[in-house]
């Protein structure tokens, strides 16, 4: 244990920029030590950051603790505690992160499981899509869409773009490979998300007929093709859960709504990719960050009314 996180254990005495430091973010420290995840990086050892600064509020995820946002300090990370090495360590400590989001939305799922990945604390503030607020219409006045991340007043748009930006500020268990081609493949594959399984698996709760049949053919195919590039290995980029695992499992909880609405399994088509989002759901991040498939289904009825689906 380093002498940063002794004296954040302890108590003990410290050197004056330390204890200047702790006098002047002294209660966030408090809301600190009640937080699980506090215990959580504690107890990770080297290796994983190694210390967080909280400040008071709640996140959806939070369990009742009083952390809103926090930092990781390692000794290379920009967050260091140690001011020669990183003079402007005060103000990047009072990183602000929110998050508008919508409880069922698959793009704000990615954005959760990202920040839940690099252990980022933030203020969740769901959106009412019917009657949007002035600050999502403020932080995304183009598209007027969730999700937006907002950090330090800085809005982010659009999901994916919003997790490569995460990818980079917070360092700590990187989701994008680090060799520029298989980062390509990766963008590749979750761009061919977007573009094809959201696409045909709204217009399997949108339509009838002969035009729901060709879109989940259209569903089916895409979905095989993502089953051949994820082979034999356990997650997409290989051993470990990444970007396109990431980009790619929130749909899993909206499968349940496409196969009631269409009639079919995707598991008898892509047994393979069923066993994959299984894996995927045994994942923290990506089980806190999931709707309930239910209410899910209950949801896109909803839809169906508001756009005389029948
Ligand atoms: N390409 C965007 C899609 C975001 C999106 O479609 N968000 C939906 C909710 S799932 C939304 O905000 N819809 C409101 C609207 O279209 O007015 C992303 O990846 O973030």
């Amino acid at each position: 244990m380093d002498d940063q996180r002794r004296l954040v254990v302890t108590g003990q005495a410290v050197s004056s920029p330390t204890m200047l430091f702790y006098f002047r973010f002294g209660w966030s420290l408090i809301h600190m030590f009640r937080s699980e995840l506090w215990k959580d990086l504690v107890e990770a050892g080297s290796g994983g950051p190694t210390m967080a600064y909280g400040r008071g509020g709640g996140g959806r995820n939070n369990k009742g603790s009083n952390l809103l946002e926090l930092v990781y300090l390692d000794p290379v990370s920009p967050y260091s505690l140690d001011p020669e090495s990183n003079p402007k360590q005060e103000e990047k400590m009072l990183d602000e992160v929110i998050l508008l989001d919508a409880y069922f939305s698959m793009f704000g799922m990615r954005v959760r499981i990202a920040l839940a990945e690099k252990g980022v604390e933030y203020e969740y503030r769901e959106q009412n899509l019917l009657n949007k607020g002035q600050y999502l219409l403020d932080m995304n006045p183009i598209h007027k869409k969730i999700p937006v991340l907002i950090h330090n007043g800085k809005p982010i748009c659009e999901s994916l773009i919003i997790v490569e930006y995460i990818d980079e500020v917070w360092k700590n268990n990187p989701l994008l490979p680090s060799d520029p081609y298989q980062r390509a493949q990766a963008r590749f594959w979750a761009d061919f998300i977007d573009k094809k399984v959201n696409d045909a698996g709204k217009r399997i709760w949108y339509l009838k007929g002969e035009q729901q049949q060709a879109a989940k053919e259209e569903f089916i195919d895409a979905l095989q093709l993502l089953e051949t590039e994820l082979g034999d290995k356990p997650y997409f980029g290989g051993d470990k859960f990444g970007f396109v695992d990431l980009a790619l499992i929130p749909f899993y909880c909206w499968f349940h709504a496409y196969e009631t609405f269409g009639n079919f399994s995707t598991e008898e088509h892509c047994p393979k990719l069923i066993e994959w989002a299984e894996r995927c759901e045994k994942i923290e991040s990506v089980s806190k960050s999931l709707a309930c498939p239910i209410k899910v289904y209950e949801f896109v009825l909803i839809l169906k009314k508001k756009y005389g689906v029948k």
